[in-house]
């Protein structure tokens, strides 16, 4: 039986129109001409007073069908999703519409409630024009209503920062009319019927002009946001189009300022960015597919988390957990490491509500929600008991040993190492199926990205309860293999040594950082060593067991550095030092220790142009990737994109490191990654993969969708 995408009912003199597209009532083919035709069928029935327009299931029309915009991206010839005939159809309507809104109205969604005479919501609702962060702009009039709405500033805000709007702001700022209490279609039917027994004239947001501004009172805003839109979306051409549409919208008739708008949206499709953002949102959505994973076993549900070790993870971890309301018990071996821990929670938790994140009620919420402790009482009652202690094997067998003790069954045991062997920790327990690795990325309370390792003897059961709170801590939860550094760290040490030889070469660790910030890195290389601390990559390269072979060419500075105590940003020191500000400033003494140990060790001097560096850098993750993607590390080269761009940096508007390498061309890097590997030898060996695809014209996007 067809699944009926729009259906309707009449309520006394009011028809509701349902929209029923799962799981988020897009636009899709379908829904825009289901909504007209009903629209249309009551225009001449006397019986029909108003219109109310609302969706099923847990939110309202979150924007166009954004599989039907990926061709446009592709293939200029493909067509736009044409939905401005249900804008007319909404806007001209003869009864007046109005739209009920619950969960998220976005995109087109938003769009086409602004086409109607009326909107409501319930508190809970949001609201906003995100396609900025798709690499494209509001192609169904929005850039021309929500400024009529909104007025230019608020509507230039909405756009460039492609941040949802609350309901209360949304009625402050005349987007919305009337938040409704109890039953929204009910809220609804009672204001469609209000509004009816008005008589009209009904608001047209077409025609409105009253908040659009002068030329003069405009001009700062523009500037303004465009100042903005290069400051937080540099390199990005969306939001300055955005701003051109909104621009349009001030200076033109609304039906020539949506001929611009239509011109400025195929302009931002076509562009790079656009194909990158959309390939990163269906990326970031393909992670939970996990094909051997049977339909039917589902997350077990997760209320409370044990975790163990109240370190920077461990407090950042017990952060996340509390945001998402479930309970903590947080466990430490020592009472200062405990007292350590707390204190640091509630430090982070000042700094969020002097930011105005949180509430000091939200605040003392959370803190209420952990409970701390020496010991492992309580831990029976856990749901997941997740285990950051110091990264030692020995330690970790041991604390295994004991969660296997108290843990109740069927609880997952999960341990936050970024480096370890996770069958080797399972073997301490009775039950390797209830193990799986949570790899955690500093800090873990901000930080999107959660690399779920999956063990040799990770059940079924487990890993969907690993993915269910991902999915709860709000995280992208990425199932990878248990290999040396999983995926993610695998990819970044080949990355980190070639920046770290080119400055032995004769670039500086300024110059290199210069070069990959240049190229959209949220931070180069060296300033996220002394980040993480300069002493702790180099424990991990030995428990990685890098440079056994002695004949490997090796760094030679990063060990000087700690041996002088220059472990990074924590002693204030380390490839930079740092003030109070924690800013990154050039420090002569290292540079002159890098030229020391070059000298000593022979090594030529030369220059480097930016363009290398990026290459050279970004080469080896690329081709470290493709090493990573053919052992099975990872399921999808998308995965690999979506781990580097939510926890390494990595630029989304480029889709991140395999889906740049298609875009750059696989016969291209291959071949510069063969002529590093003749200029420096085995460490630029090229992946099979990488030589296959090249060969063979393939992608990575490519073998993603065989
Ligand atoms: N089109 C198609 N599929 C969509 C979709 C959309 N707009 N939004 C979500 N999905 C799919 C998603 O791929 C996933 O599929 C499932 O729905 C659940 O999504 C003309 C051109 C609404 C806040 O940018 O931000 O309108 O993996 O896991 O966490 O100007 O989805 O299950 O197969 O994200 O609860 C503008 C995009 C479009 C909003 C819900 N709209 N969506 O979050 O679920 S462009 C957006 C979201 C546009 C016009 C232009 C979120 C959400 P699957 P999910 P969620």
């Amino acid at each position: 039986m067809t699944h009926t995408l729009v259906r309707t009912e009449t309520r006394g003199q009011v028809r509701v129109i349902t929209v029923d597209n799962p799981p988020v009532n897009a636009l899709s083919p379908g829904v825009p001409e289901g909504i007209a035709a009903a629209i249309d069928a009551v225009q001449s029935d006397p019986a029909i007073a108003a219109i109310v327009v609302t969706a099923a299931g847990r939110t309202f029309v979150a924007g166009a069908d954004i599989t039907t915009l990926e061709p446009l991206a592709w293939d200029p010839n493909a067509p736009k999703p044409e939905l401005n005939s249900l804008l007319a159809r909404v806007e001209s309507s003869t009864k007046p519409v109005v739209m009920a809104i619950h969960g998220s109205a976005l995109g087109g969604g938003l769009e086409m409630a602004m086409a109607a005479a009326y909107r409501v919501a319930v508190a809970g609702a949001k609201l906003g024009l995100p396609e900025c962060a798709l690499g494209i702009i509001p192609g169904a009039e929005g850039t021309q209503r929500l400024p009529r709405l909104a007025g230019v500033e608020k509507a230039l805000n909405m756009v460039v920062t492609s941040r949802p709007v609350t309901a209360a702001d949304a009625l402050a700022h005349g987007i919305i009319d009337e938040i409704v209490e109890g039953d929204l279609v009910d809220g609804a039917v009672r204001f469609a019927d209000r509004v009816a027994a008005s008589g009209g004239p009904h608001p047209v947001t077409s025609a409105r002009t009253d908040k659009l501004g002068t030329p003069a009172v405009n001009a700062p805003l523009f500037d303004a946001a465009r100042t903005l839109a290069r400051k937080v979306k540099p390199q990005q051409p969306a939001p300055l189009l955005a701003i051109d549409a909104i621009e349009a919208a001030t200076r033109l008739p609304f039906a020539e300022g949506s001929k611009r708008e239509t011109e400025l949206f195929l302009e931002a499709v076509r562009t790079e960015p656009a194909k990158a953002l959309i390939h990163v949102f269906f990326a970031e959505r393909a992670v939970s597919k996990v094909p051997d994973l049977p339909k039917d076993v589902t997350p077990a549900p997760v209320r409370k988390v044990g975790i163990i070790g109240a370190g920077t993870m461990g407090g950042g971890i017990a952060m996340a957990c509390t945001n998402a309301g479930l309970d903590v018990i947080l466990q430490d071996a020592s009472r200062e490491g405990l007292d350590r821990g707390i204190d640091a929670i509630r430090r982070n938790y000042a700094v969020s509500v002097s930011r105005g994140r949180f509430t000091e009620e939200g605040v003392a919420d959370r803190m209420a929600r952990i409970t701390p402790q020496l010991d492992l009482a309580g831990f029976e009652t856990a749901d997941v008991i997740i285990e950051a202690v110091f990264e030692d094997m020995a330690l970790k067998e041991r604390v295994f040993a004991d969660m296997d003790r108290v843990a109740r069954p069927g609880a997952v045991l999960a341990t936050n190492t970024s480096t370890l062997d996770i069958d080797r920790i399972a073997a301490a327990t009775s039950r390797p199926g209830d193990v799986v690795g949570l790899h955690f990325f500093s800090p873990a309370n901000v930080m999107r990205l959660l690399e779920i390792v999956r063990g040799t003897g990770t059940s079924h059961q487990t890993l969907a309860t690993a993915l269910g709170l991902a999915r709860t801590l709000n995280k992208v939860g990425v199932v990878v293999g248990n290999g040396p550094g999983f995926v993610g760290n695998r990819m970044m040490f080949p990355y980190m040594y070639e920046t770290q030889y080119m400055v032995e070469e004769g670039a500086t660790p300024a110059e290199v950082d210069a070069a990959l910030t240049g190229f959209g890195m949220a931070m180069g290389m060296f300033a996220v060593d002394d980040m993480a601390g300069i002493d702790v990559a180099i424990r991990v390269q030995q428990a990685l067991g890098h440079f056994s072979d002695p004949s490997e060419r090796r760094p030679l500075v990063q060990p000087a550095l700690v041996e002088a105590g220059r472990l990074g940003q924590k002693t204030g020191k380390g490839w930079y030092q740092y003030g109070d500000d924690r800013k990154p400033r050039v420090d002569p003494e290292v540079v002159a220790l890098i030229r020391a140990k070059a000298n000593e060790a022979g090594i030529p001097q030369r220059a480097f142009t930016p363009s290398e560096i990026v290459e050279r850098a970004i080469y080896a993750l690329i081709n470290e990737g493709a090493r990573a993607l053919e052992l099975g590390l990872a399921l999808r080269a998308s995965d690999i994109d979506t781990i580097y761009v939510n926890g390494y940096g990595f630029p989304a508007w480029r889709g991140g490191p395999l889906f740049y390498a298609d875009r750059v061309g696989l016969a291209r890097i291959h071949a510069r990654v063969s002529e590093f590997h003749a200029q420096f030898g085995a460490r630029w060996t090229p992946a099979p993969l990488l030589e296959r695809l090249a060969r063979e014209g393939g992608t990575f996007r490519g073998l993603d969708r065989q």
